[in-house]
Formats: C-alpha cells, structure tokens, sequence
C-alpha cells in the first residue's frame, strides 16, 4: 500500500491532499521535521535528503513534493485531475515548477522572518526584498487567471493542487494579495476544497 511519510504542517500537506483529491488509499507516517523524524537514520534510507514529504508506493520510493505529485497524478489520476493531453502535461509541469522556483523560495522568506525565526534574528529588509519579488510571478499569476477559472482551463488539476499549495503560505503569512484579484479568488476556490481539509487532519 502507498505510504505517505510526513505531517501535514509541512510540504507533506500536499501529497497528503494530492491522495486525498486522488481518493486514494494510503497509510499516513506521521515524521515529523528534524532530528526526531526527518534526520532519524531510518528516515534517511527512504529519503536521504533529510526532508519530507517522500512516498513509498509499493516499493517505489519517491521524494520532492512536486515530483510526489505529478507521479500519484500520473499514476492514479483521471482527467480532468491528471489531464488528458500531453500539451497539458507540459502545462502541468511549467505551473509545478514555476511555483516551487519563482514563488515558494520568496514566501518562504517571508515565513522565516515574520514567523519562524527567533526575534532578534528577523530581518524587514528580507520580508520586503522578498514581497518585491513576490509581485512579478503574482502578475502573472494574476493575468493567466482573468481568462479560465483554473491554470489549465475549465477544471481543477495537478497544476491547481501544486501551485495553490504554495500559494497558501501567502495567506498564512499575511501576504496582501488584494491587488491581485484572479489570483486571490483562485486561491480561495482552491483552499476550499473538501480533501484539503481532510488532509489536515494528518500529523
Ligand atoms: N524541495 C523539497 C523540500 C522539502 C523540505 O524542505 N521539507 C521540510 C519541511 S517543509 C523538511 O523536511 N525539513 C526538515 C529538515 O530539513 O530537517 C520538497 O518540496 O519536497
């Protein structure tokens, strides 16, 4: 059975939620982050990166949130979730990527020094070169958004999942994204779904 290693206060949440949409069966390893989870020797076998999420499909042994994702798609989606075409797989793959390149490194210096980092070590300079960044892949974001209601048309996909689980820090660390309309009601469409929050409930 497909095992799914991780806590869903992580990038784990969204292989968790990619299962869940997915309807699959899966056992949750609850790992927690660091040396009582991720750093333990055990772990390391299975993704010797130090880091979750990573995957055990009968054997088949995945790491790198993203990549998790586009595999359980691949494997066990239908359309519209994983789409038919080839064309959109490519789209598929661009969407992925761009948020886990041109986004999530940016959110993720706006968590470190809004929330994660002690005090004294928090920078503001780092919070707004970071927000600074944050505007360019947010307009575009924002103007593929005003012509279809998701990244690849008509229906939720693997793109939406990816890039929404990204997305989602913005909202957690008070990211303003008002001035970007499509992509704020984009993003709220897709943290409303029912396996999200299921997916939540995985520690
Ligand atoms: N690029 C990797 C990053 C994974 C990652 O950094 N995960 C964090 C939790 S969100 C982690 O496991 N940190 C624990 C550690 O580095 O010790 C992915 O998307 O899977």
């Amino acid at each position: 059975m497909l095992k799914i290693y991780g806590t869903s206060m992580s990038r784990a949440n969204r292989a968790l939620w990619a299962a869940e949409e997915l309807g699959l069966k899966f056992e949750h390893i609850p790992t927690a982050i660091g040396a009582n989870g991720s750093r333990k020797p055990d772990y390391l076998k299975i993704n010797p990166n130090g880091h979750v999420p990573a995957i055990d499909d009968d054997g088949t042994i995945v790491w790198e949130s993203m990549a998790i994702n586009l595999y359980l798609a691949e494997k066990y989606g239908k359309a519209p979730m994983w789409p038919a075409k080839v064309e959109d797989h490519g789209h598929a793959y661009q969407w992925s990527f761009w948020g886990m390149t041109e986004v999530e490194p940016h959110l993720i210096a706006v968590f470190l020094n809004r929330v994660m980092l002690p005090k004294e070590q928090r920078s503001e300079q780092a919070v707004s070169n970071a927000l600074e960044a944050l505007k360019a892949p947010f307009r575009v974001l924002d103007d593929h958004l005003k012509s279809r209601a998701y990244l690849l048309g008509a229906d939720f996909t693997i793109a939406d999942l990816n890039v929404a689980s990204v997305m989602m820090l913005a909202s957690m660390v008070g990211v303003d994204l008002s001035g970007v309309p499509a992509a704020k009601a984009w993003l709220d469409k897709c943290l409303g779904r029912p396996a999200l929050q299921k997916s939540r409930s995985y520690k």
